[in-house]
């Protein structure tokens, strides 16, 4: 059994397309997506019907994002589109046919559906971050939804790993603190969408034109960081001597411009 964790998809269907091929997972693997499956991308409709396909064939845990909670808010809350269209959701409302009213029951039912966290014996999934010191069913919806890090709270009191998407990281690699990972790596802006392997921490990403690359190099810097303190882009300066080593240093690539 295997059990992935997929980061922020932003309508990003090739993208999901690419990592669902490149996993193909069966029926008694596991993936876990950390939320925003909608806005911003070209395809968001595309997304849902493909996340509802492959729970028909896999286990799949769905949680919620801020970007659903404003869909929600609009369809059901009575909520400005304004605001929403403006964070992205005019491109989630073209894919849809340019009205609400086309949004299937099926999709609705997805978006009712979402869970606000995920939790195992080690590990806590949640969209945007935590408090420390709060049990992840108390944290308070800021917290969990929609406050950007711009500093990374420290471990959990539970001990958990724990993972989020939701602030984007530019340089489009994983950043992994070992008590929390963040792997929204801004698939929609240039980046890429990240899928890592909850047991080996083995990342795949795909591009939002679907195209692929597997990043063993980032776990091993993100490790070394870690455990011996180095700062990871001087060692891996040094490491481009081998050979072995530059090719996997072709493999982590600064994406393209966000776009
Ligand atoms: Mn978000």
């Amino acid at each position: 059994m295997s059990r992935y964790v997929i980061g922020d998809v932003h309508g990003c269907s090739k993208a999901l397309d690419a990592l669902a091929e490149e996993l193909s997972p069966g029926r008694d693997d596991l993936l876990i997506f950390l939320g925003d499956f909608i806005d911003r991308g070209p395809d968001s409709r595309g997304v849902i019907d493909r996340v509802i396909e492959l729970s028909r064939r896999t286990r799949v845990v769905s949680l919620r994002g801020n970007h659903e909670i404003m869909l929600m808010g609009v369809v059901f809350g009575g909520l400005d589109p304004g605001w929403w269209k403006q964070s992205g959701g005019q491109s989630t409302l073209a894919s849809y046919g340019g009205s609400l009213n086309r949004i299937p029951d099926s999709h609705l039912d997805f978006f009712r559906g979402l869970r606000s966290h995920h939790e195992t014996d080690d590990e806590i999934f949640v969209h945007a971050g935590y408090v420390p010191d709060v049990a992840i069913e108390q944290t308070d919806d800021a917290n969990r939804y929609w406050n950007h890090q711009t500093v990374w709270p420290g471990p959990h009191i539970s001990g958990k790993r724990v993972y989020l998407g939701h602030t984007p990281q530019p340089s489009g690699e994983v950043l992994d603190l070992g008590h929390l990972a963040c792997i929204d790596t801004y698939c929609f802006g240039g980046g890429w969408l990240t899928a890592m392997d909850l047991d080996s921490h083995q990342v795949v990403q795909a591009s939002r034109h679907g195209h692929l690359r597997r990043v063993p190099m980032l776990v091993m810097l993100s490790w070394l960081k870690r455990n011996l303190g180095y700062p990871a882009k001087r060692m891996a300066g040094r490491l481009t001597m081998s050979r072995r080593i530059t090719v996997a240093d072709e493999a982590v690539s600064e994406p393209g411009q966000p776009g």
